[in-house]
């Protein structure tokens, strides 16, 4: 109800609604509530960024400079709320005008630029840096559609809808008119008067920026997040508009609109490569000419450059802005080539994520050398001084010159991505412990040899702002009583709740709150999809990109397998189990559309069957993202973090899920490895082969048929799903996932199913001494203070960028 007396923060809210959405308290919708909710608090943070942006160039300091593809950074209005310690005060003013703060910020659409893990941390980190004070730019692209939504059909298939998220417009963003670059295409390059050599692109497109805040913890340090759209240098041909020839009028505009459109997910078509490709220029062109020009203006000299400026490649997406930098130093800025190499490499860090070979990028040289002919140029020439380097060092090893090569030679040449980004950089770093040592022993074996200093490791983090405090909150009041609010500023002081494993009184209160967090869960749940989950079982989740080797088909077939079991004991006291699944599939993955399809069809069956009432739950919950993995961390008891050792760079969903007191089981992969030091082993489930076994299985040679013998269990799983028991008779579609686990069996399902099967029964073991549960479950949320994306931060900045954290 409204007041007839608003207090001043509700008045400034109501004038809001008024002056800038012309509207009415009376007439207006809940949507115009939340712009111009949003709209007041942007003006307080607004001058937090100004006085930020001030301070920095008045102490001249070091500026880190994220470039990104991905920003996966979910809802904002909550966050920022909550990082400038205004949630409460903000909810009693929207009471006074009869809003509910809650129901509001439901209706801030998700800003889904991401596909997953890796866009994802892009905005834990952009969130630690702000928290810490470090001055930062985040740097990617403003896709007009971001990540597909996911529908799931009638037949449990998954469906592509474009993501409308500005739709209603983003009263986050800031369009900055005076920060525009020019990024060319095509063309030739000359070499012109003294030496000098001039690029004459064939086609020009205009990069702007938007800018978006981005609050750190307690409201003391503002970052932007700059993201750039396109648009044509002259949008509209009116000559040929009044010839009417109306579709060629707009057509360089269409084009330059197609540039920002949507977000590639992994293992799209080719049909999208050479748009990946022009994306990727677009935006490390746009961002690197940035850089400069605000270096220039703040420093004068680009000598300096790499004493102000520190450039994260966030994988090799970025990359081109290595040749980009260069060619800037170079053919614009005059220097010699020796000096503009040494400023780039001096400024430029690159990330790894994966080593899967086929998500490692390369583009074939036809394609770079009509683009960016000019790139190519400079390619060549930072490559022969890398196989030089190379020859000296390793005398007349062939193949150890050719795997540092930047180019490809092996078939159709390719220009290495990530050998660009490894040759121009001075740090190379991967993600977790176990990842980074891959890197030197596989991919990066012989470029390690060449750099030996280069390579280090910087574990993935995630931010405690969002991951607990904002989705956990239940756990978060319970954690300040019970020890008090420290560690909600320093993670790491969660460590004091450890002891209260031991205390029943705390357990209690503990299990209150996740059981909460189920109820509430379910709740969410039941209006998605109608199905109703048993709140008393054990929430068993796998919530991730649905990739083969992150083996969600190991879950749902031991799922079913579980089935199976329960259906030929009714009688026996079966725990409980409601299996959750969510995650997107990439459009172009047949195999990861299968695997999505197959869990819909599991559900369907096992939730139908009135036998297992009360025990076997499956839900695959539509469309995975920031919102909704938000809901359900908080409410899981166990985290599946069963990849194919080796394989998963690093995983952040498990340590989010621990942070809310889940029980991981998990293979020794990514940073399970170190969660598993931090937690102590007795309170994880860890089984399966570690990357060395399954190194030295595939090198012995390995029959999954032959290991499918001693698993009677899952040979009758798969005759039936091939029967068609599983997909309404039909025979046809799981033929192919079947096949290939019969024949290769890739990701070495069967080779764990035995062991993964155990670990399951003891954790259903564990799961009937529910105090015992309880305490692992506190122990887990008690180590996860090294989880924090702070700690992770603090490193880049000490050992990469060299700032002080
Ligand atoms: C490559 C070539 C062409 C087009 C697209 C791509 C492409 C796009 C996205 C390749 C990879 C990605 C995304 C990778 C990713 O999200 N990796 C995850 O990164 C997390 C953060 O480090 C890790 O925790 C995960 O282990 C890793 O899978």
């Amino acid at each position: 109800m409204a007041t007839r007396h608003p207090g001043p923060l509700a008045g400034a809210i109501a004038r809001t609604l008024l002056h800038r959405m012309g509207k009415q308290p009376a007439e207006a919708l809940p949507r115009d509530w939340l712009d111009a909710t949003i709209l007041t608090v942007r003006d307080e943070i607004v001058e937090r960024w100004v006085e930020t942006t001030l301070a920095t160039q008045r102490r001249a300091l070091k500026q880190v400079n994220y470039l990104s593809l991905e920003f996966l950074v979910g809802r904002l209005l909550s966050d920022a709320l909550r990082n400038l310690g205004r949630d409460g005060e903000v909810a009693s003013a929207l009471a006074e005008l009869g809003v509910n703060l809650a129901e509001i910020e439901e209706l801030e659409p998700d800003a889904a630029l991401g596909n997953g893990g890796l866009g994802r941390l892009a905005a834990c980190f952009m969130d630690s840096l702000a928290s810490l004070g470090l001055p930062a730019f985040g740097y990617g692209i403003r896709y007009v559609n971001g990540m597909f939504r996911q529908r799931i059909d009638g037949s449990g298939q998954q469906v592509e809808l474009p993501e409308t998220w500005l739709a209603q417009g983003n009263p986050w963003e800031f369009e900055r008119r005076d920060s525009v670059h020019r990024v060319g295409f095509g063309g030739a390059w000359h070499v012109v008067e003294d030496g000098r050599v001039r690029w004459s692109p064939a086609e020009y497109v205009e990069a702007i920026a938007v800018d978006m805040p981005v609050v750190g913890w307690r409201g003391r340090h503002v970052n932007t997040l700059r993201l750039w759209t396109a648009r044509a240098i002259e949008p509209l041909r009116l000559d040929t508009f009044n010839q009417g020839d109306f579709a060629g009028a707009l057509a360089d505009q269409t084009r330059a609109e197609t540039l920002v459109r949507v977000l590639y997910p992994n293992d799209s078509t080719p049909a999208g490569q050479e748009l990946r490709l022009r994306q990727e220029y677009f935006f490390a062109s746009a961002s690197i000419q940035d850089i400069v020009q605000r270096h220039l203006r703040a420093h004068g000299t680009l000598a300096t450059l790499p004493d102000k400026a520190a450039i994260q490649l966030n994988d090799t997406h970025p990359a081109i802005g290595v040749a980009e930098l260069l060619r800037l130093l170079i053919d614009e800025h005059r220097l010699p080539y020796d000096e503009a190499w040494d400023i780039t490499r001096r400024t430029f860090a690159y990330t790894n994520h994966t080593l899967l070979p086929e998500a490692l990028e390369s583009w074939p040289l036809p394609l770079l050398g009509r683009l960016l002919p000019r790139h190519l140029e400079l390619i060549f020439r930072i490559n022969a001084d890398v196989l030089a380097e190379a020859q000296a060092g390793t005398g007349s090893d062939t193949a150890a010159v050719e795997a540092v090569s930047l180019i490809d030679e092996r078939g159709e040449r390719r220009v290495r991505m990530a050998n660009l980004a490894f040759a121009g950089s001075h740090s190379v770093n991967g993600v977790a412990g176990l990842h980074t040592q891959l890197m030197q022993q596989t991919v990066f074996a012989d470029l390690h040899r060449l750099y030996p200093d280069r390579i280090n490791n910087k574990t993935n983090g995630i931010t405690p702002r969002r991951w607990l405090l904002g989705s956990n909150p239940g756990l978060a009041t319970l954690l300040s009583e019970a020890i008090g609010p420290a560690f909600v500023d320093d993670l790491a002081q969660v460590a004091d709740i450890r002891p209260l494993a031991e205390d029943a009184a705390f357990r209690d209160r503990f299990a209150v709150v996740k059981q909460a967090n189920k109820a509430a869960l379910a709740a969410h749940v039941a209006s998605l999809t109608g199905l109703n989950l048993d709140p008393a079982a054990m929430f068993d989740v796998q919530v991730k990109r649905i990739h083969e080797y992150k083996r969600q088909l190991l879950n749902i077939l031991h799922t079913m397998v579980l089935y199976e079991r329960m259906r030929a004991a009714p009688q026996l006291d079966w725990v409980p189990r409601v299996k959750l699944f969510a995650g997107k599939a990439a459009s172009g993955y047949a195999t990861a559309k299968q695997i999505v399809r197959l869990a819909n069809d599991v559900a369907r069956r096992v939730n139908a069957d009135p036998l297992i009432a009360g025990r076997l739950q499956v839900a695959f919950l539509p469309d995975y993202n920031v919102s909704l993995a938000e809901r359900i961390m908080p409410a899981a008891d166990l985290s599946e973090q069963i990849s194919t050792a080796g394989m998963e760079a690093s995983g952040t969903g498990n340590m989010k899920l621990a942070l809310n007191g889940a029980l991981t089981i998990g293979t020794l992969d990514g940073a399970n490895v170190e969660m598993r030091e931090h937690i102590g082993a007795d309170d994880m489930q860890i089984f399966g082969l570690t990357a060395p076994e399954v190194t030295r299985l595939r090198e012995r040679g390995y029959d999954p048929r032959e290991s499918l013998e001693l698993l009677p269990e899952l040979k009758a799983v798969l005759a039936d799903l091939a029967a068609g028991r599983w997909s309404d008779g039909d025979q046809q579609v799981y033929a192919s996932i079947i096949e290939s686990l019969l024949t290769e069996d890739r990701y070495l399902l069967i080779a764990d199913f035995a062991t993964y099967d155990a670990a399951q029964a003891a954790l259903d073991r564990r799961w009937s001494n529910r105090q015992e549960w309880t305490a692992s479950a506190i122990r887990n949320v008690a180590a996860m203070g090294w989880c924090s994306s702070d700690r992770t931060i603090a490193q880049y900045a000490r050992e990469i960028w060299r700032i002080a954290a």
